[in-house]
C-alpha cells in the first residue's frame, strides 16, 4: 500500500512559528486573485460578448451490452449508455453539469471525471463514497472555469466483477489497496468530455477519438499468436475504427484521448499541424494514458486520398491501431 506523505505534514508543523508561513499565505491569496480574474468566466472578458452560463443535464446508465470491437470479436462490455465510447458531455465555460449515473450492473459503479471542478461528494473514487450500488441512482455535479476549457475523460472508477474480486482474493494483498478498480474503464466505462470557450473558433467538422487496447483478461477475446491483444480507436479495431470524413479545405479539429494503461504515438498521413505547447509544426503526437491532445488541421493539404491515421507504436499498429480519413474534392 502506498504511504501517505507524513513527511510532507510534518515539515508544514515544524514551519508553523515562522513569519514565512505568513508571507506564503499574503503571497498565494495575491496570486489567487489575480488568477481568479484570468479564469473566471464573466461578462468583463475582453470585448468578448457575455455568455450566461447555464446548467446541463445528463443521464448515464451504466449496463452490460455485448459489444464487437470488429466483426467476430466481441465480449460482454461494461458501458454508459451501451456504446463505447459513453454520450459525449458538451460544456460551454462556465457551466454547471449534472449528471445522474443509473447503475444498471450487479456491481458498484461511478463516475470520475477529468477537468471540471466538483466537492469530494462528486468525486467518484470508492474513498469518497461517491458511487452508486446496483440498481439506485448518483448525482455527480460538476463545475466549469476557464481552466477547462479542452478534451477531458469520464470514467468509472470503482466496478469490480466477483471473478475480480476472487482472482485478487487469491493475491493475498490486503483488502485496502484494491478498493479502486479499473475494471470498468478496460470493459468500456469512458466517454469524452468537450468543455468550450464562449467564443470558440469555429472548424468545419471535429472528431474525438479514444485510443485503447482490449485486454484478454477484461474482454476474454484472444489475440493472434504473438499478439498481446488487439487495441484501436472508439471501441473498436481493424478493419472496424471509425472512417473519418472532410472535404479539401476544411478544416478539421481532433480531440485524442488516452484511456487504457499505454501510450498512444497519433500519426496521420499527409497532414501537419501547429502544436500548440511547442509552436512547431508536426505530424505524430504521443499522448500518455489519460492524458488528451487537441489539434486542428487543414483537409487535404497534400489533395484529396484516403490517408491512413494509425498509432505509430509498431506493435499497437500491428494490433489494430490503423483507420481512414477519407479526403475528398469539393
Ligand atoms: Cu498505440
Amino acid at each position: 500500500m502506498e504511504a501517505r506523505p507524513h513527511g510532507a505534514v510534518s515539515e508544514v508543523t515544524k514551519m508553523r512559528d515562522s513569519k514565512r508561513i505568513v508571507l506564503a499565505v499574503i503571497g498565494s491569496l495575491l496570486v489567487v486573485s489575480g488568477a481568479a480574474a484570468w479564469w473566471g468566466v464573466s461578462a468583463a472578458d475582453s470585448g468578448a460578448r457575455a455568455y450566461r452560463p447555464t446548467t446541463r443535464y445528463y443521464t448515464l446508465e451504466a449496463v452490460e451490452v455485448e459489444w464487437a470491437i470488429a466483426p467476430g470479436l466481441v465480449y460482454r462490455a461494461w458501458t454508459y449508455n451501451g456504446t463505447i465510447p459513453g454520450p459525449q458531455i458538451e460544456a460551454i465555460a462556465g457551466d454547471t453539469v449534472v449528471v445522474t449515473l443509473v447503475n444498471g450492473l450487479d456491481t458498484i459503479a461511478s463516475l470520475h471525471v477529468h477537468g471540471l471542478g466538483y466537492a469530494i461528494s462528486s468525486d467518484g473514487s470508492f474513498e469518497s463514497g461517491a458511487y452508486a450500488m446496483p440498481g439506485e441512482n448518483y448525482t455527480y455535479t460538476l463545475t466549469s472555469d476557464r481552466r477547462a476549457i479542452g478534451t477531458w475523460m469520464y470514467h468509472d472508477h470503482v466496478a469490480r466483477s466477483e471473478a475480480m474480486d476472487d482472482a485478487l482474493g487469491e493475491m493475498d494483498v490486503g483488502e485496502e489497496m484494491f478498493m479502486n478498480s479499473i475494471e470498468g474503464i478496460e470493459k468500456g466505462m469512458y466517454g469524452a468530455i468537450v468543455v468550450r470557450a464562449p467564443q470558440e473558433r469555429r472548424v468545419d467538422r471535429e472528431y474525438v477519438l479514444f485510443m485503447d487496447e482490449y485486454l484478454p483478461e477484461y474482454t476474454n477475446i484472444t489475440p493472434p499468436e504473438g499478439m498481446e491483444m488487439y487495441a484501436g480507436f472508439n471501441g473498436k479495431t481493424w478493419p472496424a475504427n471509425p472512417t473519418l470524413f472532410a472535404y479539401v479545405g476544411e478544416t478539421v479539429r481532433f480531440r485524442l484521448i488516452s484511456i487504457g494503461t499505454e501510450s498512444h504515438t497519433f500519426h496521420l498521413h499527409g497532414h501537419k499541424w501547429v502544436d500548440e505547447a511547442s509552436n512547431r509544426w508536426v505530424d505524430t503526437k504521443q499522448v500518455g494514458p489519460f492524458e488528451t491532445y487537441t489539434f486542428t488541421i487543414v483537409a487535404g493539404e497534400n489533395g484529396p486520398g484516403e490517408w491512413l491515421y494509425h498509432c505509430h507504436d509498431l506493435m499497437h499498429l500491428m494490433e489494430g491501431m490503423e483507420g481512414m480519413f477519407v479526403v475528398e474534392p469539393r
